[in-house]
Formats: C-alpha cells, structure tokens, sequence
C-alpha cells in the first residue's frame, strides 16, 4: 500500500505520470484508476484524507446535529463520524433518556412543566481563553424550545440543560466571551417575555426580542442560571451573535432580520412575513456592552423580573451607553467578529455583499455620542457609512464567515450560488472561489472564530446534496465536503453524507488539545462527575426491600453480574442501581431487563441507576448489552415478577439423569488440572513482568492492576470449591473450581496484554533497515507460515542466523533460490516435518538485506 501511494504522489506531484521501471506497483495504481474512472486529481485529495488503520486526525469537530437534537463528532481530515452524542434526545446507546442519571438533565430541560424530549440544535461552541478554544466543555443551543446545553469533553457527555425563562424561541445560541465569562444566546422570533397570552395587535408594545448572558462557572463547569441575566431588545427578529474580542473586548454584536416589526396575516389576506420583513433596505446591527449590563443587572432600577429572572431594560442600557444600533443591509445572516477583534463582517443574504464594520469608528461615533437618530424604542443609531470599513460583491446570498490564519483573509459561503469565496476583508478584494454542492450554509475553518485561526480546510456544510451520493429515498442527507485551503486555489477533498438531521454548524478544534478520560473513577456518576452514592463494590451487592420499593446494588465485571436472580412482586418499584468494576479501558457493559424501557451504559467505574414499575408478572431475563468478553452472552440474570395475590403451583423438578460418582470424580480431576496447568502460565507471565519492572512503564501497571484484581478474587473462590469438595459435594466443587478458572482466564488474558506492551515498551528501537525488513517481510506473506517465536506452518525464525554457519549468508541465498536446497539433509528434514516446502517468493537483493536486519532485531529482543 505504501508503495501504492508513494508511487501515486510522485507522479502526481509533477514528475510524468507514467510507471517507472522502479515502481512496480505502479500498474496497479494505473490499473485502478482506469477501473474507478479516478484522476490524478482523485488520487491526490485521497491520499489527503485517507487515513490508514491506526492513523488519528489532527482536527476534531463538533457539528449539531439540527433536527435529530444531538451532536456529532467527527474528524478532519479523515470525516471519519466519531460519535452522536445525545444532548436534547435520548440516545439509547449511551443509555441517555433510558438511566436515572440522564434522565433527570433531561428533566431539567422541561419547559413550564411539559418534558421536551427533541431539540433543533444549530450553534456549538467550545470555551475559549483569550479567544482561543480550550476544549474543556462544549455548549449547544436548542432553536425550537429556547435551551443551552452544556457538554463535559472529559467524557464527551451532557451534563447541564439550561432552559430560557422569558424567550419562546431563538437562534442567536451558544456565542462565548473571551474567557468564557458568558454563553450569549439571542432570541429568534419575538414573543411577549412574559407567559401570558397578548393579540398580535400589541406587537410593538409587548412583543419583545432579548439577548440572555449564561454566566458560565467555570471551575464548576456549570451555567449559574441565578447569576445570569438578560437584555430586554425591541422585536426586531434578533439573528446571529458574535462576541467581541481583542479591542472590541467586552461588547458583543447581534443582527436583526425583521425591523420593519411586521406581523404577516397571510390567511386574512394580507402580505406574507417574507414580503413584509424584507420591505426595508436595512435592518439593524445590535451593538451592545456586556461588561456594563452586567453591572446594570446588580440593581432593582435597571433591570424588570421576568419569571424570577433579570431582564435589563432597553431604557436602563440605553441610559448607560450599553446598547446602540447601525443600519445593515436588508436581512443579513452571519455576523462574525475578525481574530483580532477589530472587524466585523456581516453576510448579506438578500445583498450580493458583504458588509465589514470597522470597530474603532463605532467607538468613536459612541465616545463622541454622534448619532444619526434613534430608532422608535430611543436606542441610538449610528451611521452606516461612517462606521464601515468597506463592502465588497461577494455574489449571491453570503451567509455566513470564517477565518484563515492569515491575517485579513476570510471564507464566507454563498448560498444561492453554492460558492465559497475567499477575500480580503482589509483591502476588500476578492482572491479566489469554489463551486460546492449545494446551497451551502455555514462554513468551517479549522479553529476559524478563535482569536487564532489555524486555517488548512475549510468544511462546507451544505444543505442540499441532490445528486451527490446514492439515493435514500426523498430525505436527501446533506453534505459535508471537506475543502483544502492551504494553497492559494481551494481544492476539494472530499464529500459526507450527513445521516441525521441538518447539521447547521460545526466548531473545530485541534485534537491534541482534547485530553478526554478513558475510564472513570471508581463509582462515577458521569452526570454530575462527583462519586455516586450508590456505588456498589465487589461484597457489596445486596437486594434491600422498603414495603414496594426494592433497591438492588449490582456489580458488573467479566463476565457476570451479581446478583444473577432478582425476585419481586408485581407492583413493586425497582431501582437498579449498577457498577461497573471494570478498570480497564473498553471494558464497557450494558444493562437491560426485557420489556421495561430501560437501558443503562457502563463505561469502566461508572454507577448508574434505572428503575421501573414491575406491572408486568412473568420472568424477564437482564443481560449485559455490549459484547465485553468471551463469555458475554453469559453475562445475565433473571428477573423473577410474581404477583403477591396468586397461589403457584410448583411443577415437580423433572427427573434428569445424573452423573455417577466415579464421572464426578474424573471431571474434577480434569478441572484440578487444568487450573493448575493455567496458573503455570500467569506465573510465568508474572515473573516475566515483575523482572521488567513493569511498574515503570504506566500503561502497563494499568493493565497488571487489573490482572492482579481478577487474580485476587481466586482465592475466595477456591476456598468455596474446597469446602464443598470436603462436605462431599463434588458437583459444586466443580462448578466453584469452573469459576475459579473463569478468573485465571481473564487475568491471562490482561497478563498477555500487559506483557506484549511491555516486550513493545522495553524492545530495542528498529533500524530503518530493520523496518523495511519487517514490511517485506509482511508484504511478501513470510508471516503465512512463520510467526516469530512461535512453530506454525514453518519453522520459528527466532535464532535463524545462529542455526547455520555463516548465516547471514546461508539466509540470503536460501530465501533467493529455495529449490537450491531442496536436497541439503537439513531443509530436507524440515520439508517432511512441515510437509511444506519454502517457496521462492522472488525478493529483490535489497528486500533480502532487509529482512536479514529484521531477523538480527527479532534476535536482539528474542528475550521478550
Ligand atoms: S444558521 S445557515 Cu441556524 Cu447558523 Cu445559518
Ligand atoms: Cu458485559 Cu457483555
């Protein structure tokens, strides 16, 4: 493969695209290309994105998942999805919606009572630090039932849903301050602030837009929603958000779609809203300084309380210098702040232009408070002109923008023409373009709104794929494609289908500043990250009864859970509440009881709870939903429901036949034996580790501890099987000492693990020879028959070179012409052993050489 590729992109690059002599492979990469119909061209963006097994990503995003209220995970430059995580809707692989603990934050996401269980999620954010993303906690708004969620990256779970108290719908959601001070989230469509019901004859009196600040805790890694609050807005249909940084610090910048306040009635005959709200040739920027709202927001003057929550008014902020409007043309839809913070560039929509404000003049005109007037509500209005750095004609329908990490240069999509633009927002100047496919909406930089932009792709997130990928019936998916913008022409990569909802934007981050956990604490309740209080270690488990309520403590670990029998009465309220022991990493259960709607996951120390009414009489077998081990399918129990009021007949124990004593006795021996032989085996492995050190080497103390875990519960189990062996109960001795080797496998196998890594840690580094060795040797199917320190099909090839005087050579030439030696008494002895002969697998001198190198370094480290 490798030579596939690097034969691909030396002819690509320039040098003739046709085969060389030296590049024998290269046929096949011709051939392919013929087969496929691919282009060189083809060939190049593959090799950009492809990413061979065990190859991570450089960048990660976090797209919303619209409709389907989740977020998706995936990676750049590979689009390889990641993970759906479930935010406003249950997701039931991660047991979100079906557990107590994610229940109950989608609890917290009721609106005035009533349990919402979807979202029409569109903006994520990242936390940011001097405008740079840290990529500690990620936050999403819900369009439809105005509410913020906030996600922990240490497990990649929701752990907080925030609902607003005063607005009835939004869009403006999450846009984050600097440092993370706030999470600004701007109403959509106006609505009264109140609950009540108002005639939309009272639209300009009581109707109102609003912009809310989240405080963010952030050593909480919570919303405070009592330390947050809002600004009362006139209902101008606020739209996107943006924060200030740099020198426009401490404000923030929301648009406006509908100033004309229009109120549609298209069944009484009158306009349609999108005649009547694009009426006017501009609408209103919103220009507003958080840092004095906040100070506004500390007293009862300034503010109203809106359902128990601070709403500035317009009066109080325009008092204060805290909230000013400019004109902008008609409809816009981005607005988005430059990395340094002293432009803000606004996407037309309905104009062929992009529109770039120039911070310091708005400063100006609001330090020297020239005003060109004042809207109807008395907010000052600046003028437009004077506040501009330019326009530039972009084409139709600019949307939205994002940052190269070159300074002044911007990407914005264009979405009538399904373009994106690159251009120079300093000197306004167009530089280049690309047609995508199709209408597309936001767009994606890597880091592309941090203060530092780190460019490389662009994503074009598109709404319409039409005829891009095989069809699926008439919900088309959209289309994510990947675009290189590090050259001075945009190039496409590569398209993904979207299978879930309209992703309306994403947020990226560079991977290596992603430091997510790979196990829990011991006991962790994931929701709130602090010890469950229902923690269950190993003795621990137990059934307690409480009139009808039964609490079951349940452990799980390889491969049972316990109890494996939980007997109830129909009517009775049962609660689970389950631990998973596991310490190492993957080892991930699963929980469900057949028929009750409930399933939990448990990742390595998790606790979590479900519960159900038993209403249903009958035996309902439970069992562990992912496939952890061997012995997963045995990974069960039964859950026994018996109606209190009925007399059951017992069925006689049907008579089956039993062993005899002497078979008894035999089986017992057998098990003896083969527990005594097995743990040969895992002390040797012990010993082999113990003499490596290995707890110098921490990922494999990781796994030794948790060998050692499972070893440490034989002894119990033994002495169980030898009290029963001793009463003369020999069936359940053998079933103890079965038990026993149950452990002993599993510590084998996590001992193997553990003594692979470290044979891997402590073995001495290749030469590159010795790799090259390695890959011929891999690529001319050596390993078929030979597998080093081990007799397979052929001979083990550890020692090769000591077997033969002269060995280097006698290697050389045996592999170069086998059939030579077909008659030597040696090979001959080997060939009737193996009833195999070694074939001439035609090795180039060079490739030989190689494998040689390879046979010293396996010789070197044979000890391992
Ligand atoms: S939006 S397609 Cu909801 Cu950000 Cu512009
Ligand atoms: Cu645990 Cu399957």
């Amino acid at each position: 493969m490798n030579k596939l590729l690097s034969c691909g992109i030396v002819a690509a690059a320039g040098l003739a695209f046709t085969v060389s002599s030296a590049c024998a492979s290269g046929s096949d990469l011709q051939a392919i290309m013929k087969a496929r119909g691919l282009t060189e061209k083809d060939i190049l963006a593959a090799a950009k994105t492809y990413q061979p097994s065990g190859k991570k990503d450089d960048y990660i995003v976090f797209s919303s998942g619209g409709q389907s209220g989740q977020v998706m995970v995936y990676g750049v430059p590979s689009m390889r999805i990641y993970k759906y995580i479930g935010v406003f809707t249950p997701e039931p692989w991660q047991g979100y919606g079906y557990d107590e603990e994610s229940k109950a934050i989608l609890k917290s996401g009721a609106i005035r009572g009533k349990q919402i269980t979807w979202g029409d999620t569109h903006h994520p954010a990242l936390t940011e630090k001097n405008g740079e993303y840290v990529g500690d906690y990620l936050f999403i708004n819900d369009k439809a039932n105005p509410r913020i969620a906030v996600i922990n990256l240490h497990d990649f779970e929701t752990t907080q849903i925030v609902v607003n108290p005063i607005m009835k719908s939004e869009h403006g959601g999450s846009f984050i301050t600097p440092n993370s001070e706030y999470v600004i989230e701007a109403a959509q469509y106006a609505a009264p602030l109140d609950n009540g019901y108002h005639s939309m004859d009272e639209y300009e009196a009581v109707f109102r837009g609003a912009v809310t600040f989240w405080k963010f805790d952030y050593p909480k890694g919570k919303i405070d929603e009592k330390a947050s609050f809002s600004l009362e807005l006139p209902p101008y249909w606020q739209d996107l958000s943006d924060a200030g940084k740099g020198e426009s610090f401490g404000w923030a910048f929301t648009n406006s779609i509908n100033s004309e306040m229009y109120t549609g009635g298209i069944e009484k005959g009158l306009p349609p809203f999108e005649a009547g709200a694009s009426r006017n040739d501009t609408d209103y920027l919103h220009v507003y300084n958080w840092q004095i709202l906040e100070k506004l927001a500390q007293d009862k003057k300034n503010y109203m309380e809106i359902n128990g929550h601070r709403v500035v008014t317009i009066d109080a902020a325009v008092k204060a210098g805290a909230l000013f409007l400019i004109p902008e043309p008609k409809s816009p839809h981005g607005v988005d702040v430059t990395p340094d913070g002293r432009y803000i560039v606004i996407g037309g929509k309905l104009d062929t232009h992009a529109t770039v404000y120039d911070f310091k003049k708005i400063k100006n005109l609001i330090d020297k408070k020239e005003f060109a007037g004042t809207d109807p509500y008395g907010i000052p209005v600046l003028d437009m002109a004077k506040s501009l750095q330019g326009q530039v004609e972009l084409g139709l329908g600019p949307l939205h923008n994002s940052f190269d990490e070159k300074d002044g240069i911007i990407y914005t999509s264009l979405y009538v023409d399904s373009q994106i633009v690159k251009w120079d927002y300093k000197n306004l100047k167009v530089l280049d373009r690309i047609n995508v496919h199709y209408n597309i909406g936001h767009l994606d930089t890597m880091e592309g709104k941090s203060s530092k932009p780190k460019g490389k792709y662009a994503i074009a997130l598109d709404k319409l794929s039409i005829d891009r990928f095989n069809p699926v019936g008439p919900l088309h998916p959209q289309n994510h494609q990947l675009i290189d913008i590090a050259g001075a022409k945009m190039e496409l990569l590569y398209d993904m289908p979207i299978p879930l909802g309209e992703p309306h934007d994403v947020v990226s981050i560079a991977a290596s500043k992603l430091k997510p956990a790979t196990t829990y604490t011991m006991g962790t309740n994931s929701r709130t990250g602090k010890e469950s209080p229902f923690v269950t270690l190993a003795g621990q488990e137990r059934v307690e009864r409480n009139g009808k309520n039964v609490t079951v403590y349940a452990t799980m670990i390889r491969s049972h859970i316990n109890p494996e029998h939980i007997e109830v009465n129909k009517g009775d309220n049962v609660t689970i509440h389950l631990t998973n022991l596991e310490r190492a990493q993957d080892e991930t259960h699963g929980f469900t009881v057949d028929l009750y709607n409930i399933h939990a996951s448990l990742e390595p120390g998790k606790t979590a709870t479900v519960n159900f009414v038993a209403d249903e009489e009958g035996v309902f077998p439970y069992y562990c939903t992912e496939f952890c081990s061997a012995l997963h399918l045995e990974m069960m129990g039964y859950l026994l429901v018996k109606d209190p009021n009925k007399k059951y007949e017992s069925a006689k124990a049907s008579k089956l036949k039993t062993l005899s004593p002497e078979a008894l006795k035999a089986e017992y021996d057998k098990v003896i034996a083969t527990n005594k032989a097995t743990d040969e085996v895992i002390q040797s492995v012990v010993t082999y580790l113990k003499e490596k050190h290995y707890e110098k080497y921490p990922k494999v103390k990781e796994l030794v501890t948790d060998a050692l875990d499972q070893y440490g519960k034989i002894p119990e189990v033994k002495a169980k099987a030898d009290e029963a062996y001793k009463k003369g109960d020999v069936n359940g001795a053998i079933l103890w000492e079965y038990q026993v080797w149950q452990y002993m496998v599993k510590t084998a196998d996590v001992g193997l693990r553990a003594k692979n890594n470290l044979a891997k840690e402590i073995a001495t580094p290749m030469s590159p020879a010795a790799a090259k060795g390695e890959e011929a040797y891999l690529k001319g199917g050596c390993n078929g028959c030979h597998v080093i320190g081990q007799v397979s099909s052929g001979p083990d090839l550890t020692g090769v070179l000591l077997r033969h005087e002269n060995g280097e050579k006698w290697v050389f030439d045996f592999i170069k012409d086998p059939a030579k030696f077909y008659n030597d008494e040696y090979v001959k002895s080997m060939i009737d052993f193996f009833n195999l002969r070694m074939p001439n697998q035609h090795m180039s001198d060079q490739e030989i050489k190689d494998i040689i190198e390879y046979l010293k370094w396996i010789d070197e480290n044979a000890g391992m």
